[in-house]
């Protein structure tokens, strides 16, 4: 008969290999832009085993829990040696966040953990919590991961526990196991969050996305996305960010918005995802939405869907920082397949699948925002003339009378 340490290692054993062995499925009649899957493909219960756990019965008698993880989420994506190659923001129960490589071999199931988490080297100032990487496949020939550094305001008065200066981090590797650490990006925001590289060199000098900032959580005078150019990336300076995307009233990004994952890039330009948060009486709501710049001007926003491309849904409206969807990663396969991988709520990572197709139609062709109710009215009314003339169900004396429509 086994003991009780025997039983409960198996029992845990069993359930994590049925966790990572199970098929994900498509959740029927989405929105013709996108499909999301019926479970998420990373979470606090994906860890190994062997992070969280002493599994000797001598120095852990009951098989405790050693190292608390809290969640899974926002990760950066790339395709790498044929794998669909996640980097993970994993948060411990003590709420530090470190970042974790999982490679799945089809993008959508079976996501599982290296052995071990991402050692990212320090900067001779070392960072309180590092978070949301962007991986991107730069034309230098390596692979970057731009991320978010966090340490404690140092201006904070000691009662003053919470305020945080953030900052955009950089480090490069040929394999995603070894890391060279270069210094953070400098630019003259106080603070620089969902700062992103884009992968092409423009006028021969490296790209960034941008967000300025002038405190922690609020935008302030920080007017929406940027952009700006660096001589060098082994010592990354910024002296002019201009605003390619800016922060509009009453739209879904009043508030802030920031780059999600390097751009796609396709033949009528760069494909983006951002995310916007609004104000509600609940607190901040975030959702995702693309837009499109010009192939040869990428501060130029040629195409911008009006509200958003992708909101929490169900049970992703519910986590530790409830209302939020956000991604930092997405890849392109070559024949247009393309894999959103999203977090819920800062707990837990999902994915959407689409096509290249599918999100140039949806980019091109979907209304902008008109900015006002009256502006809506006018593009509904649109679709609708459009669509009586062809769908029989539509009774055109009812359409614009405003008179009920009765069985
Ligand atoms: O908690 C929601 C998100 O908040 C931050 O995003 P932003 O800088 O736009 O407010 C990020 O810290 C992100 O990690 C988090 O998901």
């Amino acid at each position: 008969m086994k003991n009780p340490f025997s039983k409960r290692l198996e029992n845990l054993q069993n359930r994590f290999e049925n966790l990572l062995s199970r098929q994900n499925k498509i959740i029927a009649e989405g929105n013709g832009i996108f499909d999301r899957y019926h479970y998420p493909i990373l979470t606090a219960e994906h860890i190994p085993i062997f992070w969280k756990y002493d599994l000797n019965p001598e120095t852990n008698p009951y098989l405790m829990e050693r190292f608390g993880i809290n969640a899974v989420f926002n990760a950066g994506a790339i395709k790498w040696e044929d794998k669909y190659i996640l980097a993970a923001r994993v948060e411990g129960a003590d709420r530090k966040s470190f970042f974790a490589i999982a490679e799945s071999p089809n993008g959508i199931d079976n996501f599982r953990f290296w052995d071990y988490p991402v050692k990212m080297p320090e900067t001779d100032e070392p960072e309180t919590n590092i978070y949301d990487m962007r991986l991107v496949n730069h034309e230098d020939g390596w692979i970057y991961g731009i991320f978010c550094t966090e340490r404690r305001d140092p201006q904070a008065p000691a009662e003053d526990q919470s305020s945080a200066i953030a900052q955009c981090g950089i480090a490069r590797t040929k394999d995603l196991k070894i890391w060279d650490r270069l210094p953070n990006l400098r630019t003259a925001s106080p603070q620089q969050r969902n700062a992103v590289l884009h992968p092409e060199f423009v006028n021969g000098k490296y790209a960034f996305y941008t967000r300025p900032q002038d405190s922690f959580i609020q935008a302030g005078s920080g007017g929406g996305i940027g952009f700006g150019l660096s001589d060098s990336i082994t010592n990354a300076v910024i002296t002019e960010e201009i605003v390619i995307d800016r922060r509009v009233y009453h739209t879904v990004y009043e508030l802030k918005n920031g780059l999600g994952p390097a751009p796609i890039k396709t033949s009528f330009g760069w494909l983006h995802m951002a995310h916007g948060v609004r104000n509600t009486a609940s607190g901040f709501r975030y959702v995702c939405y693309l837009f499109m710049a010009d192939l040869d001007n990428p501060t130029k926003v040629t195409y911008k869907p009006g509200g958003y491309f992708m909101a929490p849904e169900g049970e992703e409206m519910v986590g530790d920082v409830s209302n939020v969807l956000f991604s930092n990663g997405w890849i392109a396969d070559d024949n247009g397949e393309v894999f959103i991988y999203y977090a819920s709520s800062d707990s837990r990572l999902h994915v959407a699948t689409t096509t290249i197709n599918k999100l140039l139609d949806y980019v091109m062709n979907t209304p902008s925002d008109g900015f006002t109710s009256a502006a809506s009215v006018n593009t509904l009314n649109k679709i609708i003339d459009s669509n009586k003339a062809i769908i029989h169900f539509i009774r055109p004396e009812h359409v614009h009378s405003g008179e009920k429509i009765s069985n």
